[in-house]
């Protein structure tokens, strides 16, 4: 039983999100999946996340290639999740290339190329331009 595991924050998902997370599961035999709580994404980004941790939950549990998901509370508690995960392969995204390279002590560690031209800010900033009016409902 090979385990893959990976992090994100998943918010408004897209097909680039659903797109890596199917290849980090064909990299094994089960996939775990770290989604970043609301408070992580504020201090990473610097925003919060339009849904909330349980809702990226739900969404993410709810996708066939995902076998289990926590909650990542720390970007730093890394290894010690891929170690109560059982974790054998780290999959990150390559805009994260060579961050996570001190796990390779603890198991192998894969950056898998992004999908180009979406991403969650790109989402919010196209629907602000739909929708210029947050009053206007219609
Ligand atoms: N991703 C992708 N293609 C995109 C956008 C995102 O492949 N167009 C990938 C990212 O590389 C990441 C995953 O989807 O691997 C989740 O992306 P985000 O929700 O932006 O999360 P991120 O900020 O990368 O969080 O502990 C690390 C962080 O929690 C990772």
């Amino acid at each position: 039983m090979k385990t893959v595991i990976t992090f994100g924050t998943y918010d408004l998902l897209h097909i680039g999100h659903v797109r890596i997370l199917q290849r980090s599961a064909a990299l094994g035999d089960r996939l775990v999946v770290g989604v970043s709580c609301s408070d992580l994404n504020l201090s990473k980004k610097g925003r919060a996340p339009v849904y909330t941790t349980e809702d990226r939950m739900a969404i993410i549990s709810a996708l066939e290639c995902v076998d289990e998901v926590f909650v990542e509370k720390s970007l730093e508690a890394k290894g010690e999740y891929i170690q109560k995960y059982g974790a054998d392969v780290l999959v990150m995204g390559d805009d994260w290339e060579g961050r996570f390279d001190e796990f390779k002590s603890l198991c192998e560690v894969v950056y898998l190329p992004r999908t180009v031209g979406i991403s969650t800010s790109k989402l919010i900033a196209d629907i602000s331009d739909i929708n210029p009016d947050p009053e206007s409902h219609s």
